[in-house]
């Protein structure tokens, strides 16, 4: 990498999981203190970066974000400015009440997938050292859980891209399962494009021509929640048109039997009864996939197939599909899983899920519980074991079995969340909720502590992108008066928890303590330094620490090239079969609801909705719903409809378009109240990965009166 000219900071953008590189140079101050550049030697995005990246400065001017701690007047019931010895003193007191009262299970903490690895690191140490509680989980449970526990399952290791992006234009053909990477990661689009280029075929699958779909070479439509069944359907059409690879089978898998046997029950008329895809685009999905020279090919999924109650069956589905045609552990080949937030990658592997401890090892692993303790200075018995994930845990919010006060960091679920009106509900019954938040979001305004954090752009902390490379953020400007870190949050927090120790404030001291954590895990961070990541461009992890006289090892680019992580070093075959959606459609609630984004939003909305060229750019919220039924309901373009689910019902403008199918209509999840997508969401969730249902429930849809 270059060095940046004097003033200037290289860095990284605040949002999704691409992590642009981009440059920051000091303003006088207005409209926000720094500008974005471009910065053009970051291999990731080459310079490009979407508006929301370049408009991510907006949040960082002192008049639209908090600056001052908040708690809630005895007297009053609102929320007014306080000091921050006053805040963390009410926030450790509304903690420790809890735990005193209930048990120190009483106390939830939820993390987001947005904070640095180092944020997410100590968050966890957090919760299992200083409040000594097994209920923490974070937001990434809604994003690529179902993904993760997949990966696992098949090749015993999860990293979102076992490749790096660059791989992708010399894959020959690779098909996206519920991508819209056009609007989700716009400048990854330069990916596909160059491997049409080069002769490879995109195939996109989505319920929705989005602006993905329109750059596909083909697009399958399924009705939302039926993957599963098209990925079997495509498995037969393999088998049975002579296409497995049976020497990869043979010396790379286990388990192919009983998923050949499961893809045979899913014939192509049943596929395409079940999922409205046409046999003949089935069999041309299958003839490019299997087209491609030296086996190369990818299949990459992303929300659309995984937040399913089936999620992580159906990316077993999509990964057997790779392994019978031997398109895995190759070059330009294989399975991968577009991760979402800007660290949802890292935010899991170092210890904000409920189940796991950093490095990405298993609380319930003797061994690994030992290793983790030995770095903290604790006895291995004092860990706690695995907590509830995110949906559960909101669930039971102030009752009898679950918390009764939170702290809450880097989320919004009063937008976010599935069935969000009985989260909101369940939020409201705590006895004490804690919010740490660079802005007043909608689950801020409820709580009784709300602590302001600094942001990306004022602290230095890695984050991992979905490709497994682990980058660094760089502080270009000091936080504005009155604003803390998290990490010196979390530091305040514990010292009147009574535990002073072990909770450093300084960045570069708690990755020093997370290297120590992870070394010997699956995500192996421990040769990994601040300075090797700004002159390497990241390092994807595993990188393991060498030995003394030991060359450095270089990190790892693609995984599973010689063996899979399995005990065996075989990936595993899912055994899988088509189930329907925990709602389907019926005479009461005759349509399908799928949620996503829009290009100018970002999630909750709690950042993009106060910057105000993105404000501008998408204002509101809308239902998408296709001419015919439009016609059916009498509406036009802009009229007011209202979605009802069996959780409750929403208002927001129509918006036409044949790019739908006309038994499914779409909203965006990114505003508050009347038009929030979230308030219709079924919350019922993947036995294994705890995924909510997000993409699928069935809905009535009337003209608003
Ligand atoms: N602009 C913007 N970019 C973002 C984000 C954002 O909020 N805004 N968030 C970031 C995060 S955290 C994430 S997780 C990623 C998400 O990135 P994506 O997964 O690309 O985003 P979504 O819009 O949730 O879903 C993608 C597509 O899935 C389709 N879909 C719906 N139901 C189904 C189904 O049953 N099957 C299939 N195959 N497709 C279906 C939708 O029509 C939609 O076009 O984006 C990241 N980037
Ligand atoms: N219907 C529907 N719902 C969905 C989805 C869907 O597709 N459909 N997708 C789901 C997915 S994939 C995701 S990832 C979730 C995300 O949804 P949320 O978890 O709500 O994510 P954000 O809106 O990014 O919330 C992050 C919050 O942290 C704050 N923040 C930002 N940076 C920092 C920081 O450094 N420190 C602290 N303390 N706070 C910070 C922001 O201001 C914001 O309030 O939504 C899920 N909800
Ligand atoms: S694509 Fe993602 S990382 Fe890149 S600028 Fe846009 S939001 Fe930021
Ligand atoms: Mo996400």
């Amino acid at each position: 990498m270059t060095t940046p000219p004097s003033g200037a900071t290289d860095t990284h953008c605040p949002y999704c999981s691409l992590q642009c590189g981009m440059r920051l140079r000091p303003t006088s101050g207005e409209p926000a203190p720094v500008e974005v550049e471009e910065r053009p030697d970051f291999p990731v995005n080459r310079g490009a970066l979407c508006g929301k990246g370049r408009s991510a400065p907006a949040i960082l001017a002192a008049h639209a974000r908090l600056t001052a701690p908040l708690v809630r007047d005895a007297h009053t019931g609102q929320l007014r400015e306080a000091s921050w010895p006053e805040a963390l003193d009410r926030a450790a007191d509304g903690l420790a009440a809890a735990a005193r009262r209930y048990g120190s299970d009483a106390v939830g903490v939820f993390g987001g997938g947005g904070l640095t690895n180092e944020k997410a690191y100590l968050l966890g140490k957090f919760a299992r050292v200083a409040l000594r509680t097994a209920a923490i989980d974070y937001n990434g449970r809604f994003c690529m859980s179902s993904a993760a526990a997949a990966q696992r399952a098949a090749f015993g290791l999860d990293r979102g891209l076992p490749f790096p992006l660059e791989d992708i234009p010399r894959a020959g053909c690779v098909v996206l399962v519920g991508s819209n990477l056009a609007d989700t990661m716009p400048p990854a689009v330069r990916y596909l494009r160059e491997l049409q280029e080069a002769g490879g075929k995109l195939i996109v699958v989505d319920p929705r021509r989005t602006r993905t779909a329109a750059l596909a070479d083909l697009h399958l439509q399924p009705a939302p929640g039926t993957d599963l069944a098209l990925a079997l359907g495509l498995l037969h059409l393999v088998v049975a048109e002579g296409l497995v690879d049976e020497e990869f089978v043979a010396a790379r898998t286990t388990g192919y039997e009983a998923a050949r046997a499961a893809a045979m029950a899913h014939w192509p008329e049943r596929v395409e009864h079940l999922t409205g895809v046409p046999v003949a685009l089935m069999r041309r999905a299958v003839g490019l996939f299997c087209g491609t020279p030296d086996r190369t090919g990818m299949v990459l999924t992303a929300r659309g197939g995984e937040q399913h109650s089936k999620g992580v069956d159906t990316v077993g589905a999509w990964i057997n599909l790779c392994l019978a045609t031997g398109r895995a552990g190759r070059p330009a080949a294989g399975y991968g899983c577009l991760t979402g937030q800007g660290n949802g990658q890292g935010g899991r592997e170092h210890g904000q899920k409920a189940d796991q401890l950093p490095g990405y090892r298993s609380i319930t692993d003797p061994a690994a519980r030992a290793h983790v303790a030995a770095v903290w200075g604790v006895d291995p018995d004092e860990l706690p074991g695995p907590g509830r994930s995110a949906y559960e845990l909101l669930d039971t919010l102030g009752t009898p079995d679950g918390a009764s006060a939170l702290l809450l960091m880097g989320s919004n679920p009063v937008v976010s969340a599935p069935h969000a009106q009985h989260v909101t509900e369940r939020l409201r019954a705590l006895d004490c909720l804690v919010v740490c938040d660079v802005v007043l979001s909608e689950t801020a305004e409820l709580a009784d502590v709300v602590l302001p954090s600094a942001q990306w752009a004022e602290e230095d902390g890695t984050m991992t992108n979905l490709e497994g490379r682990v980058i660094l953020r760089r502080a270009a400007l000091a936080p504005p008066p009155g604003v803390r870190t998290d990490l010196e949050i979390l530091h305040g927090l514990a010292e009147r928890l009574g535990v002073p120790e072990g909770f450093p404030a300084e960045p570069q001291e708690v990755f020093e303590e997370l290297r120590a954590a992870s070394a010997g895990g699956q995500a192996d961070y421990s040769g990994i330094t601040y300075e090797r990541i700004a002159a390497e461009d990241g390092v994807f992890w595993p990188c393991p620490a060498s030995g003394p006289g030991e060359p450095e090892h270089p990190g790892t680019r693609r995984l599973f090239l010689d063996r899979f992580a399995t005990p065996d070093g075989r990936a595993r075959f899912a055994d899988v079969s088509h189930r329907p959606a925990a709602e389907e459609p019926d005479a009461d609630y005759p349509l399908r609801l799928t949620t996503g984004r829009v290009l100018a939003q970002y999630q909750s909305g709690a950042q993009t909705r106060r910057t105000p060229a993105l404000a501008e750019a998408a204002p509101g919220p809308f239902v998408e719903l296709h001419p015919r039924l439009a016609a059916r309901l009498g509406v036009t373009d802009g009229d007011g409809l209202t979605v009802v689910s069996r959780r409750g019902r929403v208002t927001a403008p129509a918006r036409l378009t044949a790019a739908i199918r006309a038994d499914t209509v779409f909203m965006p999840f990114h505003w508050p109240g009347e038009g929030r997508a979230n308030t219709l969401t079924n919350p019922a969730l993947d036995p294994v990965s705890r995924m909510p249902e997000f993409k699928v429930c069935a809905v009535r849809v009337e003209k608003a009166s």
